[in-house]
């Protein structure tokens, strides 16, 4: 045994020792080892087999019925200062949640296989890229991880050649809400996490290491570990700008990701390439640029709402080689989710018979996996060692009311204040009620290693002198008129929003200044063949000044709430901006006025 491997070994067998398992299984990613662990799973019924004739290799897990999706509440950051995790983080002294979870690990694999799982998270030969271990007892998650991540012998070699990686354990435990917890070492770069097997509290290469931990180690290294889609816009000369887009969970970051455009762009030979749907890693590279990697191999969806009109893509991808997680099922055993078709569901995520009564057939939060490669719009340049480089990056949220269709920030420091201030309403991705507006900095508040007062420091530290930073954009597709309905058609039109994007960054674009940004006149966005009233367009862009000043003062507490730790700059900016509001107020609200 290579001196290298020894340390990972070792923990091994402590965990082992620990957690009891009957036996311990390498994977090594194969093929082979995968069929056998799927035939097993069929075998026990953690899988179902779906229709091998429409959806050959496909399968469907049912998970626990509570637990269907990330746990926020039970995700804690343990740092050894309280103020490091921050106050966007749940908090737990190192020591004491080692305690605490150890011992719900005690003893918890008797009868099951301890599975180790090698893997690499981002192209095999990235420098960009890092690897890390996950110990779990939960076959579904091997087989997950290997959609989702570069898993097995070649991710072992260079854990072999580096030495180092980052140490995840995982165990379903009795599947039991209070004895669930996720919880981070940063410091230590590992992870602990028993009682679920869904997404991102399970497959830990995904939000836990590339996320969380991996924010911690791009904060000390000078780089970005983000929540963010990656994207290419390929224009009629044939020229490709990389874009990468932050978004909160299920606010259609997948379907940008894999966007088709309207017909009259296609005719014209515009084209979406598509390098990763949920996190970036940037890196500055010698040139000033940053250059990104998708960090993950496959895409874990959301379910509900993917149909040939929303994501044609995505939909080619899902009819063979996936698994899919809390959708029902049709009659003929084809996988069936809300917003598919109009085919009816037999069995709802739970296999229940399908009964309206019972609410959605399939679950919300419900999701497919599937290695990246099946999208039709995959870009090879997924696997360029170096990455992408950034022309642009896009902030998002879902907002009924108040923010445009899309703006651009005057410059990096604005940017970084846009991207802070970011707001949306909440979805069915994480437990908790949905639709109500929080506050999620850059969609990275479930997501950040550490106090986002440093992480803001840390995205106003990228720009440095020689610095060719990306511009930075914020859309929102989720304003709606007077009448309910939403303003924007969004889906393949967001094309649109995209070609001014990309205009901007190389200066062919014109645009309008305005207190919270620059944004297009409607004649500056190519309305062809889109059958939008122009009144519609009006109101998508519209700016309420009185209803920015009190967005503002209500960003200017939550700024408030990280204390003294807020970058000076970010504080001085959101200054800068609430002024050019006040001056721009034809009518100032005076205290005691209606
Ligand atoms: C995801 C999420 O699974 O953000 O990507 O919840
Ligand atoms: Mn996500």
């Amino acid at each position: 045994m290579s001196s290298k491997l020894e340390a990972l070994n070792r923990w091994v067998a402590e965990v082992a020792a620990l957690t009891e398992p009957d036996r311990v299984h390498w994977c090594d990613g194969s093929e082979s080892e995968n069929d056998a662990l799927i035939e097993r799973m069929v075998a026990a019924g953690d899988l179902i087999e779906l229709n091998s004739k429409t959806h050959p290799n496909c399968y469907l897990h049912r998970s626990h019925p509570s637990d269907v999706a990330r746990v926020e509440h039970l995700t804690f950051v343990c740092t050894s200062e309280p103020d490091d995790a921050g106050p966007n983080n749940n908090w737990m002294d190192p020591a004491q949640a080692h305690a605490k979870i150890d011992a719900l690990f005690a003893g918890c694999m008797r009868g099951r296989t301890l599975y180790v799982i090698p893997y690499c998270m981002g192209p095999i030969d990235s420098p960009l890229a890092r690897c890390g271990v996950e110990l779990t007892d939960s076959a579904y998650v091997v087989a997950n991880m290997r959609l989702m991540t570069r898993m097995g012998a070649a991710a072992l070699a260079r854990i072999e050649r580096e030495g180092t990686f980052v140490r995840g354990l995982h165990s379903t435990g009795e599947l039991d809400p209070h004895k669930r917890y996720i919880m981070h070492f940063p410091e230590e770069l590992s992870i602990k996490s028993i009682g679920s097997g869904y997404g991102g509290n399970a497959l830990l290469g995904k939000k836990c290491h590339a996320l969380r931990i991996a924010s911690w180690q791009a904060r000390s290294e000078g780089w970005l570990a983000e929540h963010m889609l990656i994207l290419g816009v390929q224009n009629p000369k044939g020229e490709i700008f990389y874009v990468a887009a932050a978004f909160p969970s299920a606010c259609g970051k997948t379907n940008l990701a894999m966007l088709i455009p309207p017909e009259s762009y296609r005719d014209a030979g515009w084209k979406i390439w598509t390098i990763g749907d949920d996190i970036c890693w940037m890196t500055p590279g010698a040139d000033g640029r940053l250059w990104a990697i998708n960090p993950e191999a496959g895409y874990f969806g959301v379910a509900p709402g993917t149909s040939a009109k929303t994501n044609a893509n995505a939909l080619a991808m899902l009819n063979h080689d996936a698994i899919f997680t809390n959708v029902a099922v049709t009659a003929d055993d084809a996988p069936w989710w809300e917003g598919l078709s109009d085919a009816k569901p037999a069995r709802d995520w739970q296999g229940r018979d399908y009964s309206a009564a019972s609410g959605p057939a399939a679950h919300p939060n419900s999701r497919f996996t599937v290695s990246a490669r099946q999208c039709p719009s995959w870009s090879p340049r997924a696997e360029d060692a170096q990455g992408v480089p950034i022309s642009a990056i896009i902030f998002g949220g879902r907002r009924e009311h108040l923010v445009p269709l899309v703006f651009e920030a005057r410059d990096w420091t604005h940017g970084v204040l846009v991207g802070a201030s970011m707001g949306s309403e909440t979805t069915a991705a994480a437990t908790g009620a949905v639709g109500v507006l929080r506050r999620d900095s850059m969609a990275m508040k479930p997501f950040c290693g550490y106090n986002f007062a440093d992480y803001f420091a840390h995205w106003l530290g990228i720009e440095r002198p020689g610095a060719k930073l990306p511009k930075i954009f914020h859309v929102n597709w989720f304003r709606k008129g007077d009448d309910g309905k939403f303003l924007w058609p969004g889906f393949g039109d967001n094309m649109r929003v995209l070609e001014w994007i990309v205009g901007r960054c190389c200066g062919s674009e014109d645009a309008v200044e305005t207190p919270i940004g620059l944004l297009p006149h409607v004649e500056d966005l190519n309305l062809t063949g889109l059958s939008v009233p122009a009144s519609r367009l009006d109101a998508l862009l519209h700016i309420d000044t009185e209803g920015w000043i009190a967005e503002y003062e209500s960003i200017g507490e939550y700024l408030a709430s990280f204390g003294a730790r807020l970058p000076a700059r970010l504080r001085e900016e959101h200054r800068r901006v609430s002024s050019l509001l006040a001056a721009d107020n034809p009518e100032p609200v005076t205290a005691g006025s209606p």
